[in-house]
């Protein structure tokens, strides 16, 4: 009888694992009220508000939030008199005993809310690290996830006036079979890392859509308009009011609109990052955003952007701000950390290696930056775990769907330097085929590894067969630092197995800001400056070269990295220190993307 019990509970537990409602869209355009602020917590590393003493979850968590009926009655927790965290935040940056925590916290928000007649309220989160269960006045919502996407649920019917009380289990412990797995060479932030907000909606109402330039073209604006409902026949405009463009068309039996439309937008690039609002009517409801509109194609080894060949001027960056130790969340901080982008004079940049906040990607339509974008499928995970597989195409499909809208965006990666095995090959094909399923208008790529040449050494090769899948090749490269010293870049040539656009998607060198030596003195900044150098060099020679994102923009704290003085728990391979201080290497780097500025290819 127990053990029947025990394999229904488990069962529950795993269907109801990975729950959560169709995303919606376009969160900062929607009518929202948001729960950041203070949240009480509880620091739970034993579980025990959720498992009881048999590890078996309990029906008297935490998520009750129970208090003492009498003054006979005995619980053992109260999130009132507990203490509390900011949200959106990390909890490693809020509190020194959180610095290396890797467990269970229980957050807790009271609030109000008056719904008017008819409408519906969701609850979304963007982003929560890693795992997370979510109870609204005792009752289970569902669960989720990955760290660095966003989820929502309906809450309509759970809600009252006064009084709600939100309950969310965050666990950041690091598990084998996750996206990404136990092994990083970055920090293990936990927490609700990003906003929550409250979305107020009709009672049918657009839930997400698609609107962008036909690829290969200038003058056909094309996508979809999505109901949360399958209801057919029901009319949705569109309108951009600069491009005279205000059109309707009917639902069909998903609840969805596509459309085609004649207009000449002036076409969205990096030197004229130009944006138009755009409106979308449905019954008495006004959706708006701001889209640019380009189109992106590779032709042989080129990547042509609205047409033309470009060359990528990137540089890969983590989403954290190292003078705050913490993650990167607001408007704020994109600015910083883009604007760092823009001083180098790229015109590109790698999210690495998870998708970052939607203020980036925002921030990356309205200063002209492009963006690769990424999921966490990092080094080794299990490849033959559907678990594992599913999760990740869940990450890869949250992130598509939150910013499909953003011009910026021209590269989904699906992974960085994974292994060549027959069983990755599935995994990685798979991602990739999904990736296209959801979005075939932009370019599919992921950071891959360099092979070596049996007879000649000096030959390094890019032939991982996962490459046929992908629209553009990448590869990481240390010559000069994990491989030899830097005056090795002058001996060796590249090549590779396919005729598709090849891009450098990270090479670097570690120095603290200030450690001076000579130019071979490891560590010193006059090492990474003459390692770039040298990769410059290297990389002029290579003529099918369509891009470059060095590692990596700014200092970033890895558990990794271990080596006293020099290192304290820092990858110092940034161009910008821990303090915000500009290394050496940075104004070479500046100064080679300044001189081929402009030059397209
Ligand atoms: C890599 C990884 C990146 C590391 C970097 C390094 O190849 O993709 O996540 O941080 O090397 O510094 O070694």
């Amino acid at each position: 009888m127990k053990s029947t019990f025990i394999v229904l509970l488990l069962c529950q537990i795993s269907i109801a694992f990975g729950q959560t409602d169709p995303l919606i869209t376009d969160i900062p355009n929607r009518h929202t009220t948001s729960l950041n602020g203070k949240w009480k917590i509880i620091i739970d590393p034993y579980e025990i508000g959720f498992f009881d003493y048999r590890y078996e979850e309990s029906p008297w968590g935490f998520f009750q939030n129970q208090k003492p009926v009498d003054k006979t009655d005995r619980v053992e927790y109260d999130f009132d008199t507990s203490d509390s965290l900011n949200v959106p935040g990390d909890w490693n940056s809020q509190r020194p005993e959180l610095l290396y925590y890797e467990g269970t916290v229980w957050y807790k928000k009271s609030f109000n809310c008056k719904l008017k007649p008819g409408h519906r309220l969701f609850l979304w989160l963007g982003a929560v690290n890693y795992k997370t269960y979510l109870y609204l006045n005792g009752k289970r919502l569902g669960s989720h996830e990955g760290g660095f996407t966003p989820f929502n649920f309906e809450i309509t019917n759970l809600v009252k006036e006064k009084d709600n009380f939100l309950v969310v289990k965050v666990d950041n412990k690091r598990i084998r079979e996750g996206v990404p797995t136990l092994n990083t060479d970055w920090w293990n932030y936990g927490g609700i890392t990003r906003d929550v907000e409250l979305i107020d909606v009709s009672a049918d109402f657009i839930s997400d859509f698609f609107v962008h330039l036909r690829n290969g073209t200038s003058n056909i604006i094309e996508g979809w308009i999505k109901l949360d409902k399958k209801l057919l026949g029901r009319r949705i405009s569109i309108t951009i009011p600069e491009l005279t463009i205000s059109s309707s068309f009917s639902t069909d039996t998903s609840g969805v609109a596509s459309f085609s439309l004649k207009g000449s937008p002036v076409l969205w690039s990096p030197e004229n990052p130009k944006l138009y609002s755009v409106f979308l009517i449905y019954n008495k409801d006004t959706l708006k955003d701001k889209i640019g509109f380009r189109s992106i194609e590779t032709k042989g080894g080129e990547i042509l952007l609205n047409g033309k060949p470009v060359y990528l001027r990137g540089i890969c960056m983590h989403e954290e701000i190292p003078m705050r130790r913490s993650r990167a969340n607001g408007p704020e901080d994109a600015k910083l950390l883009l604007g760092w982008a823009k001083e180098l004079n790229c015109n590109f940049v790698r999210l690495a290696h998870y998708p970052h906040n939607e203020y980036v990607t925002r921030m990356a339509d309205s200063l002209g930056l492009l963006v690769w974008s990424e999921i966490p499928v990092y080094w080794t995970i299990q490849w033959e775990n559907q678990g594992t597989y599913n999760n990740a195409e869940q990450q890869l499909t949250e992130n598509i769907t939150r910013d499909k809208n953003r011009a910026s965006v021209i590269i989904w990666s699906i992974g960085n330097e994974t292994p060549v095995t027959e069983s990755r090959l599935e995994f990685m094909r798979n991602l990739a085929l999904k990736a296209r399923q959801l979005d075939n208008s932009r370019l599919i790529s992921a950071a891959l590894e360099v092979h070596h040449d049996q007879k000649n050494e000096n030959e390094y090769w890019v032939n991982d067969p996962l490459g046929e899948y992908l629209d553009v090749i990448a590869c990481n490269e240390y010559v000069g630092w994990y491989d030899g010293l830097p005056m090795k870049c002058d001996n060796i040539t590249w090549k590779t197995s396919y005729n598709k656009p090849f891009i450098f998607s990270e090479l670097g060198a570690e120095a603290p800001y200030g450690n001076h030596g000579d130019n071979l003195t490891r560590w010193s900044e006059e090492y990474q400056e003459y390692f770039y150098k040298q990769q410059i060099k290297m990389l002029k020679k290579i003529p099918f070269l369509s891009g470059t994102t060095p590692w990596i923009l700014a200092d970033f704290r890895s558990p990794r990295r271990l080596l006293p003085v020099i290192q304290d728990g820092w990858n110092k391979k940034g161009l910008v220190s821990e303090k915000g201080q500009k290394k050496k290497a940075f104004f070479v780097l500046r100064d080679w993307y300044k001189e081929i500025e402009g030059k397209g290819k």
